[in-house]
């Protein structure tokens, strides 16, 4: 119980750090070893990062005897090979989204975890809010009354620009959906989340605004700007946007909108939902406060009071009201329970993180979302 739980983080762009930052705020697991895309790289990112071994191959890392989890934070196309190894290998696994590049990689991961009783999460970041947990136990006590109409959607800007590039962009890399894959898998997860319900069908129409790109030598990070490098002119068959159309179990109808070309929105992920009694809204880039609306008497602003939420919520928010609390917050919150479990061996009790379950449901709807798109058909979502 008392022993640090040693961990290991692969992949060392974007978002590799802010996992490592994050199970350091844990308090109990250490990261003892990296990976990074080659063997300097990695060891440099070891050293500056204090952490004990810099690796250049994922495979040595899988193997490393000290590392009990390994944190998959690759491009997309690495996601289900290093998660399978490390499953393998008998390691728990916390993997970024999108979890595989298809639904019968995904479901692979899913079964293996299973049989290999190995904890395993995706990080599916705002999940970990405690609004969106707020607003989650808020549907489940019946304060909305039925859910009737959700709405909202994910929009960014950083790919507006010919000039804008990742390895996103890559379907090689990404897979055959990008805006949808990447974003628009958080609005679904925070959509069936929230309402506690599951989307039982989609209608999707996709976009791309940019038929070619200028991919700068060197590559790019998300949200990154280059300037001033080679580029070359590169086509580009993934989507910039699309529109959603979701019919919940219950009857529910819902609308989503997600983009990456949308002027001056950064990380704009929203959700609003419409019960028979009430209404909440939540905004990611506001995400210490969230709207109930009321027909019957005045709407309110709920901060994130840990006084005032549901313990269900209350335990992800660490800091009193009026301390403002983000993005690198929910993504420790995320995974939090599931470190819980690695440390007690059992869940701890009110608390819950997308497990390979959610991200394997995530990756049927990018599936039904294209074939809605190519089929211009609402399309089943299966289990
Ligand atoms: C880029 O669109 C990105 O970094 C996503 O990959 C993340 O999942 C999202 O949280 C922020 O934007």
């Amino acid at each position: 119980m008392s022993e640090r739980i040693g961990v290991g983080v692969v992949g060392l762009g974007f978002i590799g750090p802010f996992h490592i930052d994050a199970v350091r705020r844990l308090g109990y697991a250490e990261v003892v070893a990296v990976c990074g895309s080659s063997e300097a790289k990695g060891r440099q990112a070891a050293e500056r990062l204090a952490v004990a071994r810099g690796y250049g191959d994922w495979r040595a890392l899988v193997d490393d005897p000290e590392v009990q989890v390994v944190h998959v934070c690759t491009p997309n196309d690495t996601h289900y090979p290093i998660a399978r190894a490390a499953l393998l290998a008998g390691k728990h696994v916390v993997c970024e989204k999108p979890l595989a590049m298809d639904s019968r990689q995904s479901a692979e991961l899913v079964a293996l975890a299973r049989e290999r009783g190995r904890v395993n999460a995706v990080a599916f970041t705002y999940l970990g809010y405690p609004l969106v947990k707020e607003a989650r136990a808020m549907v489940a006590r019946g304060d909305l009354g039925e859910v009737q109409l959700v709405h909202g959607g994910y929009l960014q800007d950083w790919l507006l620009f010919p000039t804008d590039y990742n390895w996103r962009v890559e379907a090689e890399l990404s897979g055959a959906s990008r805006a949808i894959a990447d974003i628009g898998t958080h609005w679904f997860t925070l959509v069936e989340y929230v309402t506690g319900l599951r989307v039982r069908r989609v209608m999707a129409r996709l976009k791309t605004f940019l038929p070619t790109r200028q991919r700068p030598r060197g590559g790019a990070l998300a949200f990154q700007r280059v300037e001033g490098v080679e580029t070359e002119e590169v086509p580009v068959t993934t989507e910039d946007c699309g529109m959603l159309w979701l019919e919940l179990a219950n009857g529910a109808l819902a609308t989503g909108l997600i983009s990456q070309v949308s002027a001056g929105r950064k990380c704009m992920l929203n959700i609003e939902v419409n019960g028979s009694q009430g209404s909440v809204f939540w905004n990611q880039e506001q995400p210490d406060q969230c709207w109930i609306g009321r027909r019957d008497r005045p709407n309110q602003i709920l901060f994130r009071d840990p006084n005032r939420l549901a313990p269900t919520a209350r335990w992800a928010a660490r800091l009193p009201i009026g301390h403002p609390e983000g993005w690198p917050d929910a993504l420790r919150a995320c995974f939090e329970p599931a470190y819980r479990q690695i440390r007690e061996g059992a869940p701890m009790a009110g608390t819950d993180y997308p497990d390979f379950s959610v991200g394997h449901r995530a990756m049927r709807f990018v599936e039904a979302v294209l074939q809605s798109h190519a089929e211009e058909r609402w399309v089943v979502l299966a289990d």
